[in-house]
Order: structure tokens, then sequence, then C-alpha cells
């Protein structure tokens, strides 16, 4: 299948836009070429895409990207499943592939409360850990895996997800074991590990006030506790009409000045109808699969490819207008079929939610993405 024979509304769109005719490889509009002067560009990728399962996407990839993150295969239960156990096949074979293609490779993530195994946080008797075993086990899990990356990783992911939505700290089980200070100490281990890698904090919904203020204070204790943090991610899993424009910008500004590097890290954007009320990425809110929530399953329909359209531009035009302090982009994906938002909140749903729909092929949001990039500031 060759990925550049576009849909119909992509057509529509290229005539609307005055962009020529794809027909040409070389005329193909590129993301990072297009973003290159402004932030790094990227995809989240799964084992199948760098394990040669899915060739088209690989090829996007290598077309239109410069930064690639795993989407799954370096998490704790992926890469740790047991006590004495680590499994780099398939970490090994993101980092190789980032290599390969002069790309830069981001560590996702080191400390997180989901996808990791519970025997991590309980004793040979299935008894809660105390403080200091735990503290051992993170730092050996963290020491291990990006001293193996040392110098070929960028930035990790060192703390996920640590606040919840009123930007008080999560009762995770890392909090509740060892306490607050389980996100200095990770801070700390990695750093160890690698002193020259960055250093991330990364959530979802940090547009949010209420959230936001968590994040700014817990990045301010850590700057003053000389700990040190590069960046903050913000996810930005978004919907069609959260976050505004207005907020993410002055989520941005924020961050920045405190002096952090900022990054979207996860992008996508629900178009499907949503049961849950809920802002974010929290993969403990769900809801049962019901026809009226599922309305898409065939094409998008043009009206709302052009609403994805209008929506990705105008999120676009504030990232390049914070470009300063914008480090880097990278969708959570590549293409809409293997979107997890295909199965969450809702599982089994046909969602639309990147810029390459599930034939490969550009979405009329990727040419209008595009032009935020190539058009003058
Ligand atoms: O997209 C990921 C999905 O395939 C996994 O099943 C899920 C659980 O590990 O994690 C998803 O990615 C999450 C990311 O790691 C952290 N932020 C929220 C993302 C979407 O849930």
């Amino acid at each position: 299948m060759n990925p550049w024979i576009p849909s119909a509304a992509f057509s529509v769109a290229v005539m609307i836009s005055g962009f020529g005719p794809q027909t040409e490889k070389a005329d193909q509009p590129i993301l990072k070429d297009a973003f290159g002067t402004h932030f790094l560009i990227g995809g989240a990728l799964n084992d199948d895409v760098v394990a040669g399962k899915d060739p088209d996407a690989a090829l996007l990839v290598q077309n239109q990207f410069n930064t690639i993150t795993p989407e799954n295969v370096m998490k704790w239960a992926l890469i740790h499943p047991e006590p004495a156990r680590y499994d780099f096949d398939a970490s090994d074979r993101l980092v190789a592939f980032g290599r390969k293609n002069t790309m830069v490779v981001i560590g996702h993530t080191l400390v997180w409360h989901n996808q990791t195994p519970g025997w991590v946080f309980e004793d040979g008797n299935g008894k809660p850990l105390d403080r200091e075993t735990l503290l051992e086990r993170m730092r050996d899990h963290i020491h291990t895996i990006v001293g193996r990356y040392k110098g070929t990783v960028q930035g990790w992911d060192v703390v996920n997800e640590a606040l919840d939505e009123d930007g008080s700290l999560r009762q995770a089980p890392w909090m509740k074991i060892i306490g607050e200070d389980y996100i200095a100490r990770a801070f700390q281990f990695a750093h160890e590990a690698d002193p020259e890698a960055e250093l991330y904090y990364n959530d979802f919904s940090l547009e949010n006030e209420p959230k936001r203020n968590g994040a700014l204070a817990l990045v301010r204790k850590l700057q003053s506790q000389k700990i040190r943090i590069t960046g903050v991610g913000l996810q930005g899993h978004y919907k069609m009409d959260w976050p505004s424009p207005m907020q993410v910008q002055t989520t941005i500004e924020a961050f920045a000045g405190l002096g952090m590097k900022v990054m979207i890290t996860e992008l996508d954007m629900d178009v499907l109808p949503d049961p849950t009320g809920h802002q974010g990425a929290d993969l403990s809110i769900r809801a049962e699969r019901r026809e009226e929530l599922d309305p898409y399953t065939g094409e998008l329909p043009d009206s709302l490819q052009f609403a994805l359209a209008e929506r990705y531009a105008e999120l676009f035009r504030v990232f390049v207008g914070q470009s300063d302090k914008l480090s880097r982009v990278t969708f959570w994906g590549v293409y809409d079929k293997t979107s997890w938002l295909n199965n969450w909140p809702v599982r089994g749903r046909t969602n639309h939610p990147l810029l390459f729909d599930r034939n490969y092929r550009p979405k009329p949001a990727f040419l209008a993405v595009i032009k935020t990039g190539t058009r003058e500031k």
C-alpha cells in the first residue's frame, strides 16, 4: 500500500490549501522538515513498527519523524517482569531503530503506578515492602535501565503521572511506602546513572490550573533541593473542546518560567463521544461500549476531518509561537488503527486521533499541521 495515495478528503484539503497534488514522493510534505527550526517532532512506537511487522508504519516514521518514544516496551512490567529478570529485546530493538535512523530516542517511563507488577511493592511473603527495600529496588531498576542506554537515550520520563487532578500527590504505592521523596530519589538515581541525560516529569491535564499548580510546586521543590530535573512533559491527550489554546500557552509559559524545557509528549485528539467527562488519560476511568459511543466506524465524515484539521492547526499555532520554549512534540502513536484511543475509555471503538488514517494516508489534519510549521512566523 502506498500511504501517499491520499484520501478523498485530503485531496479536497490540498486543493483548498493551494498545495500541489502529492504525486511525486519528492514533493511530499514532511513534518520533520516543516518544524525543523522549531522543535523535534515524533511518535510513540510499539514493537510491531520496530520489529518489521508493520513496515508501512515504519516507513512513515522514517520519512516524517526525528524522535521516537517507546509506547510500552520500556515500562516496568515489560522490561523488568520478574525480580531477577530484565528483558531488553524489544527496548534494544527500539533504541537501535532510532540510532539507525538518527532519531532522538526518549525513554518512557521509569517510575509509574501503572504497568508495574505487584511484586515490586511486596516482600517474598506478599506483604507490603518496607521503604528502604523499595528504594533499593527502585535504584536497581533505574540504574540498570538508564545505565544500559547511557549516551543513546537522550532523555527520560523519570516519574510519570504522580499527581491527582486537584494537584495533590497521587496515593500510588510508591507514595504510600516511600513517602513523597520517592520523586526526588527517582530523579537522583537517574542522574547518577547517566549524568548527561535529560530528566523529565511527565503528566496529563497539566493545562488545568489546580493540577498545573501542583506540578509547578513539585518542580520548585526539586529545584530547591538541588535535584536535577530538566523538563516537563505535557502529555497532550486532548479533546476537540479541551484544552483551549490559551490554556496550552499559559501552561508552556508557566513551566518555561521555572527554567524547564517543555515538551508535548503524547499528543492525540479524541474525536469520539465522551461518556466520562474526564480530561486526561487516567486508565482506571472506563465506560461500557454502547452503539452511540462509536459513530464513525467507517471513514470519519468530511465535516469532522476538517474540524480535526482546524483543531490541530490551532494547537500547532501555539506550539510554533512558543517554540523558543518547546523542544519536542511527540504524537502518541503513528496512525489511527493502532492508537490506544480505540480501546480507552471504551474498549473496541474506532477512533481517529492522529494525522494518518487506518490506511497510513495523511488526513487533512496532516496538511493543516504542516502549514503551521512552514509559514512565516
Ligand atoms: O498507549 C499505551 C497503551 O498501549 C498501554 O496499554 C497503556 C498501559 O501501559 O499505556 C498507554 O500509554 C500511556 C502512557 O504510557 C502514559 N500516559 C498515558 C498513556 C495512554 O494511556
